[in-house]
């Protein structure tokens, strides 16, 4: 039996904390405390400050899955979180234009200080307003050999995709 380490990282409100107590085997540890910057208050009452905690198992290796905070102010917890991880996932909300630019810092964040593979899933798929994969990967600029998937948080075999695609690449 293997353990391994994923990352679930992504802008602000995108899906995370949702992704990761929809694909979770355990019930999910959460730091949730009130969202105190006055421009993201209105958006939602409560925000990962430290981290979200889940498991998963597959093959008969466990899968320790650790949720980012979305924030920069909370930074510090994304180094904190990523050492020794295998690789991770960037959760972006396909509907959330105002936000595309944080995906593109989070993901330039993590590339660049870290080689390890990752998948970027277009959230939010139930949605009538959201970009398609196609068109999320241009307003991102990913690299045209990126990997990418549509995600629904909110729908369990959704959530699994993504991880199963990222587990490939491992
Ligand atoms: N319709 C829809 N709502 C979602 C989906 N994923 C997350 N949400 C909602 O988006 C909001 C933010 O999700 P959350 O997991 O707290 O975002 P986080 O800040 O990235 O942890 C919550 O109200 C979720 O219920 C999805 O796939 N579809
Ligand atoms: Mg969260």
């Amino acid at each position: 039996m293997k353990r391994l380490k994923v990352v679930v990282t992504g802008p602000f409100n995108s899906g995370k904390t949702q992704y990761i107590r929809t694909i979770s085997e355990i019930e999910v540890i959460s730091t949730e405390k009130k969202v105190t910057a006055t421009d993201l208050a209105s958006i939602k009452g409560e925000t990962t400050v430290a981290m979200d905690f889940g498991k998963v198992t597959r093959d008969g290796n466990k899968i320790y899955i650790f949720g980012t905070p979305g924030q920069e102010q909370f930074q510090i917890m994304w180094e904190v979180l990523t050492e020794n991880m295998l690789g991770f996932i960037v959760i972006v909300d396909s509907t959330d234009k105002e936000r595309f630019g944080d995906a593109r810092k989070i993901i330039k964040f993590f590339a660049e200080i870290l080689e390890e593979p990752f998948v970027v899933a277009a959230n939010k798929q139930d949605l009538p307003n959201a970009l398609s994969v196609e068109e999320l990967k241009k307003e991102l600029e990913l690299p045209e050999d990126a990997f990418i998937l549509p995600l629904i948080a909110i729908d369990k075999e959704s959530t699994e995709k993504v991880l199963d695609l990222l587990l490939e690449k491992l």
